[in-house]
């Protein structure tokens, strides 16, 4: 009697994590762009564009263009997520370009979806900051090489080119 209520309990502690993994749905079955570096994540996907890097704003553009916008980075889930699919991209390159930018007002930070920066920041030390330089850096790349921490950079300017994530929702 124990054992088979013991069988029970496990039965349904099984059943309870297949349904926990359907409904987080990791697949890309209902994303609007499938390519072979896209990934599901809560309700959005994530399109790691991983050819020829560009300008920050030429990310943008085309990441609008297919119905997307240049990822948000909110929650340290987010963040955590992009770092371990780099890792195992064994993405090659210094960093990636996310949403985050202060173009339309300096020090005045927002995603490429238009919300404002939120209290989840990963800023590396003394980026996002930089009183002498910021109106020259308005745009963020994940960096790569430093654990993932935020810098800001020139959106369009030689030697500033990187890969890039777009955002889709499921
Ligand atoms: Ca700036």
């Amino acid at each position: 009697m124990l054992i088979s209520s013991l069988k029970i309990m496990l039965d349904i502690d099984i059943i309870i994590s297949i349904v926990a993994f359907l409904l987080n749905d990791h697949t890309t079955d209902r994303c609007p762009v499938k390519t072979s570096t896209t990934y599901a994540y809560g309700d959005y996907c994530y399109e790691f564009v991983l050819g020829s890097e560009t300008y920050w704003h030429d990310a943008k553009r085309i990441c609008e263009h297919q119905g997307g916008y240049l990822a948000t980075v909110d929650t340290s889930d987010v963040q955590n997520f992009i770092m371990d699919r780099l890792r195992n991209l064994r993405f090659g390159h210094n960093g990636i370009w996310i949403g985050l930018n202060d173009e339309a007002e300096e020090q005045h930070w927002r995603w490429a979806d238009g919300t404002p920066l939120g209290s989840f920041r990963y800023w590396a030390s003394g980026q996002g900051n930089n009183f002498l330089t910021h109106t020259l850096e308005d745009c963020v790349h994940l960096r790569f090489i430093d654990n993932g921490h935020w810098h800001d950079s020139p959106c369009d300017a030689l030697g500033f080119k990187y890969n890039y994530i777009c955002q889709f929702r499921k």
